[in-house]
């Protein structure tokens, strides 16, 4: 329990971030706990698995890729210990390694829809994301991309920093110079914290507004998303939660403890509605944003919503 204690305290401090990186963690967290697990029947062992499920799931409430690896991982139908054990074992290595063969599917599909000479913006940092514009990259086209710094953690350091370990000519721009640049830029491309059943997009804060800049300018608007962040409970209408994080991101606690009458406001994630999105590219294919119900029910099945 203790190395799964350790996962949840990096996952909520944001040491292990982005969505499919702390999807891919929890399920790593699970496959070592129940390689080690001692339990005396099923009910002990089930009620061991809920228990490292629920902490694991409470470190982030908005990617909804943390609950659908969880319960992707912890899936098993015996009803003996051993065999419980290794149906859980095999679901969580499963889970990591389609996690990275669907990372390669939306690079590779993803990049035929990059055109030779694109300048394309990009928000925050994600593998998804990335995974599509170096396959273009590597596939001989020529790109320029422009990375928001993405504040308050300013994740975009990690995107400018990537790109040019691949030599890809990348100019850094503040989050407020989004519009600014939106007439040099061919699309935007960015990844997803989850993709709600009628297509809207949950992201890192601020990426509404490039969609808006780009719907504006009239350029495409490019979601990279694994099936797995589809999140199967907004069938039914429930909201995805926005994490509202520390003020401390924002400003030195210090400076505000002298200012009475200001609070911060520091929602780590904001929505895009799907009128705004031209394609959202996963490992199942490209689809438009009206069709991530069918992608719920053919790719992840009903049973991993709370329905
Ligand atoms: P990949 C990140 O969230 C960003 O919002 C990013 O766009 C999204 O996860 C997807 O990232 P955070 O953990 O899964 O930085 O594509 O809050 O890597």
């Amino acid at each position: 329990m203790k190395k799964v204690q350790e996962t949840a305290e990096k996952i909520r401090t944001m040491e292990i971030r982005g969505a499919g990186r702390i999807a891919k963690a929890a399920a790593g967290a699970i496959k070592d706990y129940t390689e080690g697990l001692k339990a005396e029947n099923i009910e002990e062992f089930n009620e061991k698995i809920e228990d490292v499920a629920r902490l694991l799931i409470s470190t982030r409430p908005t990617a909804v890729s943390l609950p659908n690896a969880v319960k992707l991982s912890t899936r098993h139908v015996s009803e003996s210990v051993e065999e419980a054990r290794a149906e859980v074992i095999e679901s969580a290595s499963r889970f990591i390694e389609n996690a990275d063969l669907a990372l390669e599917r939306i690079g590779k599909i993803g990049a035929r829809r990059i055109m030779d000479g694109d300048v394309i913006m990009t928000h925050c940092n994600s593998n998804a994301a990335l995974a599509i514009l170096t396959t273009a990259f590597k596939e001989g086209k020529d790109i320029k991309v422009l990375a928001t710094e993405s504040r308050p953690r300013r994740q975009g350091l990690l995107t400018i920093k990537h790109l040019n370990d691949f030599g890809i000519p990348t100019s850094l721009i503040v989050d407020s110079a989004v519009r600014y640049h939106m007439k040099e830029v061919d699309r935007v491309v960015v990844g997803a914290d989850a993709i709600a059943a009628n297509g809207a997009l949950v992201n890192k804060i601020g990426t509404s507004q490039l969609a808006l800049a780009a719907h504006e300018a009239r350029k495409s608007f490019m979601v990279a998303a694994e099936t797995y962040k589809f999140s199967p409970n907004t069938i039914v209408g429930n909201p995805i939660e926005i994490e509202e994080r520390a003020a401390a991101e924002v400003i030195d606690p210090e400076i505000l403890a002298g200012l009475p009458h200001v609070s911060v406001k520091n929602p780590a994630f904001d929505f895009t509605p799907s009128e705004y999105i031209d394609m959202i590219v996963t490992d199942a294919g490209i689809i438009p944003p009206a069709m991530a119900y069918t992608v719920i029910k053919e790719y992840l099945g009903w049973e991993l919503g709370e329905i």
